[in-house]
């Protein structure tokens, strides 16, 4: 058969094999599950992948339970309310918040993040029920720390055994006169830590949002939802705001205290940076206050460029968007030095992203500003939207995994609905392209042919390293030190490595630098020890080192 565009067939083929070349170990029942996550990009007609379902076991995984993404991911970075941990002990580790989202309380404010608060059940409480433990511990909590809210979180046998934490947190909170709130956030609740953040956002949305009407005054103000303040992110993002004059009222959940949050609907605006944690809460404020929301994207000069001139233009005035230019102007006068110098080293260099559920999309335009290429890139417990684009939500099965997670039912609150923007003013903005509710998802941002892998395995991993060979991979730590073993750098995308800040104009030069160094370091040459080379490698066998005399201590 004729082909109208040979050239682009062959790369076609080729990408083809690689990903028959990492699937080629599997059984076929696995193998059909797994072709299905595994598919070559085509930016013009975007194939489906299947995401958000179950990993199949015996595959190494790179994803976290439920009980992570609600106690560790969304809540956990509240700093000044006390989060305690309903379970056994070995779950109490995560309780001692393990993720880097810093945190700079006012004066007068508590931080209460350096402390882990366990129920340490035991077996007495696994047979005989572990609900007078809980309401003990929370009783404990109150007198030493007096805090002003207290957060409680299932592990996984507090939901098989059945304790009712909502009617312990209930009494608590008419005992002790704070608020006392519950999650049931055991670790098998979904497919991943994805389903612990659409719990969290219902908690968060029920028993904190909205219980402080004080007004915020400032002319522009808006939440930064999806932003948890990695290495120090949000606080980039926030002194960029407050340079344009914008005001962020809070930030859901990177340095962010318990008054922060209860003041969050009394915003403008509600402007979203990671989509998969956090956009039940933006469709829920929509709903009952009345609160617009959009996408933004912070990483990446260009991106954080284009969100700060949309949020201008969402505001409408002009005051606002000549100081925008004004700030992208002085930002790019530091930035673009640098810029110009590290791509001009970086320029064609290939990177592979596989983190978590929105940085392996962000993170390619701080890697296209350097003029890097991105040639495999994958989540490890996003859902369709966050690949194909929010178009495709109508069409994704709820499966018996999603129906397991509440959707709660918002209605506009009687009192306190306010739409920010008429519908004539949102008519007028949408007829000059602007659009709200917008993630357009990761693969129409993929050249066509790359690799787009979802929940990626470890074997996989090491054919895609074999087969590909990228100049960077960007991933977790479970991988780090398994890469970085095979000669190629691993940039620590979830802690950053103890790096950053990387978000905004000041981020990206910080990230710039690191990527160039970590390319251009000569250490990786040295990872292959002098005997392994040229073919020469040396192994005992067994019956060689039986055959050596082993001196015998006397
Ligand atoms: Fe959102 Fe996150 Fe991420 Fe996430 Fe995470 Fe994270 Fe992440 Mo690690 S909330 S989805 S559950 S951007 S902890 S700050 S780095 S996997 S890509």
């Amino acid at each position: 058969m004729e082909t109208e565009n040979p050239q682009e067939t062959i790369e076609t083929t080729q990408a083809q094999a690689v990903l028959d070349e990492m699937m080629r170990v599997y059984p076929p029942k696995t193998l059909k599950k797994r072709a299905k996550q595994a598919i070559l990009n085509d930016p013009e007609n975007i194939p489906q992948v299947a995401a958000n379902t179950r990993t199949i076991p015996g595959i190494i995984t790179q994803r976290g339970c439920t009980y992570a993404g609600c106690r560790g991911v969304v809540i956990g970075p509240i700093y000044d309310i006390l989060h305690i941990t309903h379970g056994p002990i070995g779950c109490g580790y995560y309780s001692w918040l393990t993720r880097r989202n810093l945190v700079r309380p006012k004066k007068g404010e508590t931080n209460y993040l350096q402390y882990g608060m366990s129920t340490d059940m035991t077996e007495e409480q696994i047979v005989f029920g572990g609900e007078k433990k809980l309401a003990a511990a929370v009783q404990e909590a109150f007198d030493i720390f007096h805090p002003k809210a207290i957060s409680i979180y299932s592990t996984c046998p507090v939901g098989l055994i059945g304790d009712d934490v909502h009617a312990v947190a209930r009494e608590m909170k008419a005992k002790l006169g704070i608020n006392v709130f519950a999650f049931s956030c055991e670790g098998y609740k979904g497919v991943s830590q994805s389903a612990g953040h659409h719990i969290a956002n219902n908690g968060v949305f029920k028993h904190m949002i909205g219980l402080d009407d004080t007004p915020t005054e400032g002319e522009f103000t808006l939440n930064v939802l999806g932003e948890y303040n990695i290495g120090g992110d949000a606080w980039e993002i926030d002194t960029l705001l407050q340079k344009c004059g914008i005001k962020v009222i809070s930030t859901l959940s990177g340095d962010v205290s318990y008054d922060q949050i209860t003041r969050a609907h009394t915003a403008h605006l509600n402007v979203v940076q990671c989509h998969r944690s956090i956009n039940y809460m933006a469709e829920m404020m929509e709903k009952k206050f009345g609160i617009p929301w959009f996408k933004v994207n912070f990483i990446g000069a260009q991106s954080s460029a284009k969100s700060l001139r949309k949020i201008a233009q969402y505001f409408d005035s002009k005051k606002l968007t000549d100081r925008v230019e004004e700030v992208i102007a002085q930002e790019m006068a530091v930035l673009r030095p640098i810029q110009t110098e590290v791509k001009a080293r970086c320029q064609g260099k290939k990177a592979a992203l596989f983190v978590g559920g929105s940085r392996a999309h962000h993170y390619q335009d701080l890697f296209s500003d350097m003029g890097m290429e991105t040639i495999a890139a994958g989540y490890e417990f996003a859902h369709r939207d966050d690949y194909e684009g929010r178009q495709v939500l109508p069409t994704i099965k709820v499966d018996a995994d999603s129906r397991n997670i509440e959707e709660i039912e918002v209605a506009a609150d009687p009192a306190r609905f306010n739409p920010r923007k008429t519908p004539e003013q949102i008519a007028a903005l949408e007829a000059g392209g602007f659009s709200f509710k917008d993630y357009t998802g990761m693969m129409v941002q993929m050249k066509k042919n790359t690799l787009v892998i979802d929940d990626i395995s470890h074997h996989e991993l090491e054919k895609l390293f074999e087969l590909c060979k990228p100049d960077i991979i960007c991933s977790g730590v479970k991988e780090k030190f398994v890469i970085e073993k095979m000669g190629i750098p691993c940039k620590q995308l979830h802690s950053y490595d103890y790096g950053g800040p990387y978000a905004a104009f000041v981020g990206a030069a910080n990230f710039y630098k690191e990527i160039d160094r970590m390319v251009h370091t000569k250490v990786w040459k040295y990872v292959v020890p002098p005997w392994m080379k040229d073919g020469q490698a040396q192994t005992l066998s067994v019956a060689d080192s039986k055959s050596e005399e082993i001196p015998v201590a006397e």
